[in-house]
């Protein structure tokens, strides 16, 4: 064996030294890299809290939040991974020169001896087709559903060799995969102390999302549009020909464009709906957005589909209606009356604090570190 040690094996109930390694679709702070930032910040932040020590490996000018201060940052130079977002199914893996992700998988595995599990947060071929080949533990918190064969293909290889090493955000996504065991399923997590809870809404409807079409905001207009109500729309319009295709579907005014907020503006608002609509036209991995509003004491109507699909909990935190039927949603809206808003801000503080999802986190890494 050449000069590689493995770190003794981790005992249960002590203090693990975890390497997790970000997304090569942009550094951290940037946005780029979507829901996996907010994942990010709450593995790293929780799993500190529970007393690990963690290290954080992520492209150069990559900057931690301060709930991150007490991990170690590595940073790398290198051109980002093209997205697997709005690719083609059968698309190849593509590495660009001077790539970002040979650069981190390279330092992840020449340091991997000193920790006890390295966690990988990105949506690439590269980590999972390692994974059999190394000795070093590395684990997988898989951000997406299916979005290309390459990418099924290499992860049901792990699932085989030893579905321990892969988590994923719900139910819903993880049943993308051709997973021999039941999936290990995490959930997300969140700074609640981030999201102030309101208890006497407006009647505004919300709908929070990047403004894309497998984010299907058509929908959500139409209902607005059908109940002649005011739809307020946060989030990064990345597809502006889309976003222009939608406010030209609806009555001028129906759409109160509020762009992309910090979290903190986007709670503050968030907060006054009376209703979040949630309409996925693809298998949403989990839905952070549901979750901020439910911090709020928004209920939230979605379509049964994703996870949003499962953390609606119909008739308690909101109402779920078959996917894209708009006038079931519609009607959802006027049902919203026997929704309580302090049982959506009860679930989050119960399923989706960073402190529960770093406590499943842990668990997920010490039964796969196990025999
Ligand atoms: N594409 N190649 C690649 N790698 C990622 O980690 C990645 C991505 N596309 C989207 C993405 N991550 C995240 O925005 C989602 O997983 C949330």
């Amino acid at each position: 064996m050449s000069g590689t040690t493995l770190a003794t094996a981790a005992q249960p109930g002590d203090r693990l030294r975890i390497l997790v390694v970000s997304t090569p679709v942009g550094a951290l702070g940037s946005g780029r890299g979507g829901g996996v930032e907010l994942t990010l910040t709450s593995l790293v932040a929780g799993l500190l809290e529970r007393g690990h020590r963690l290290t954080v490996l992520a492209a150069e000018g990559s900057q931690l939040p301060a709930a991150c201060a007490g991990a170690a940052l590595w940073t790398c130079p290198g051109v980002d991974q093209p997205s697997w977002q709005h690719m083609q199914r059968e698309a190849a893996v593509q590495i660009p020169t001077d790539g970002l992700l040979p650069r981190l998988w390279r330092r992840a595995l020449e340091t991997a001896a000193d920790f006890d599990a390295v966690i990988n947060l990105a949506y690439d071929w590269l980590p999972l087709w390692l994974t059999p080949s190394t000795a070093a533990p590395l684990f997988h918190l898989v951000s997406m559903g299916s979005v290309a064969a390459v990418m099924d293909g290499a992860i049901a290889e792990v699932a085989r060799w030893d579905q321990r090493r892969l988590a994923f955000h719900s139910h819903a996504q993880a049943a993308d995969f051709a997973l021999p065991q039941p999936p290990v399923v995490v959930g997300n997590g969140f700074d609640l102390a981030a999201y102030d809870f309101v208890a006497e809404p407006e009647p505004l409807l919300g709908w929070v999302g990047r403004v894309a079409p497998e984010k299907g905001l058509e929908d959500a207009a139409a209902v607005a549009a059908q109940l002649g109500e005011r739809l307020a729309v946060w989030g990064l319009v990345e597809d502006p020909a889309y976003a222009a295709a939608v406010e030209a579907s609806v009555p001028s005014g129906t759409l109160d464009w509020r762009g992309f907020l910090p979290t903190a503006q986007l709670q503050a608002e968030l907060g006054r709906c009376r209703a979040l609509l949630n309409t996925p036209k693809w298998n949403e991995a989990y839905g952070n957005v549901v979750v901020e509003a439910l911090a709020c004491g928004v209920p939230v109507l979605a379509y049964r589909r994703g996870g949003p699909g499962e953390l609606v909990q119909h008739g308690v935190t909101g109402l779920l209606v078959e996917p894209d039927d708009v006038a079931a949603l519609a009607g959802a809206v006027g049902q919203l009356g026997g929704i309580e808003r302090r049982a959506c801000r009860a679930w989050v503080e119960r399923q989706a604090s960073r402190q529960a999802f770093a406590e499943r986190i842990e668990a997920w890494v010490r039964s796969g570190l196990g025999r």
